[in-house]
């Protein structure tokens, strides 16, 4: 397991769950300092990061990237892969689809979380299902073409109303044609939707691809209630060897946070 941490660049994200906010130099040197293998970046768009930019920072601070974030296709640009409109739907693929090739080249996956959507509002959930298996069949194809996965990541019922759970996650991506989709666990929404977060997580198994590292209020692991015991005793007997990925609030500020952050990470992994 490898601890990793969420860097924002995306300014219509403030107050969002990311710990370094201020520029890519910055958050890389700062999760160096701190002790992080990986950073996981949240940009506006695949067009808006430079490539030579991220491999020599990624150099300089003996990084990797462990994900890249398609949130701002939702945030930012309004893109749903599961939209009504079908010319939205396109522009939702192909923003991911750019964000596939931009991380590929760094062994990284892109990450599906908020551009999902929401079934209702006169779509059936049935019909959103199906638009998003025919987004996920296509974006795991070019993952692949890629050689790396691509992440799915269940969200809260406050997030989206399509797949909750990662019972349900799991027997919607065995549906699938592409089987490098992996599952992210983000722990705030377990929290919310899981009776039993470690039982989920084993449940997962070889399919789990990440893991959103985040206590019940969404701070650092050790600054909120969830019981991180028999979790991190999950991911251990699981042999879980992936990245654990700090997708936290910056309390009570980001230094603070990545300090707690990687506290806890030795604490229950080293
Ligand atoms: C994305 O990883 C996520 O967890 C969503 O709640 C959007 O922030
Ligand atoms: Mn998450």
């Amino acid at each position: 397991m490898k601890p990793a941490v969420t860097i924002s660049l995306v300014n219509e994200a403030r107050g969002g769950p990311f710990v370094f906010w201020d520029s890519l130099a910055e958050g890389c040197a700062r999760a160096a300092a701190h002790g992080f293998s990986a950073v996981e970046i949240f940009p506006s768009s695949a067009s808006a990061l430079d490539q030579k930019e991220l491999k020599s920072l990624l150099e300089l601070h003996e990084l990797k990237l462990a994900a890249i974030g398609s949130g701002a296709g939702w945030v930012k640009h309004k893109l749903r892969l599961t939209d009504s409109d079908a010319a939205i739907r396109r522009d939702a693929i192909a923003f991911v689809t750019e964000l596939i090739d931009f991380a590929g080249p760094f062994g990284a996956p892109a990450i599906i979380g908020s551009m999902q959507g929401r079934w209702g509002d006169g779509v059936p959930r049935e019909q959103s299902l199906n638009w998003l298996a025919e987004a996920l069949n296509e974006l795991g194809e070019r993952a692949k073409k890629n050689h790396v996965p691509l992440l799915y990541e269940p969200l809260n019922r406050y997030e989206t109303n399509l797949l909750m759970r990662v019972s349900e996650a799991r027997s919607f991506l065995d549906t699938l044609e592409p089987q490098n989709i992996l599952l992210l666990c983000d722990l705030f929404h377990m929290n919310i939707e899981e009776p039993d977060i470690a039982a989920a997580l084993r449940l997962a198994g070889n399919k789990l691809g990440h893991v959103h590292f985040a206590d019940s209020n969404r701070q650092a692991i050790g600054f909120g209630h969830t019981d991180i015991a028999p979790i991190a005793e999950a991911l251990r007997s699981m042999n879980y060897q992936n990245y654990i990925s700090a997708e936290i609030l910056p309390l009570p500020d980001s230094d603070a946070a990545a300090k707690q952050t990687i506290l806890s990470f030795r604490k229950w992994f080293s």
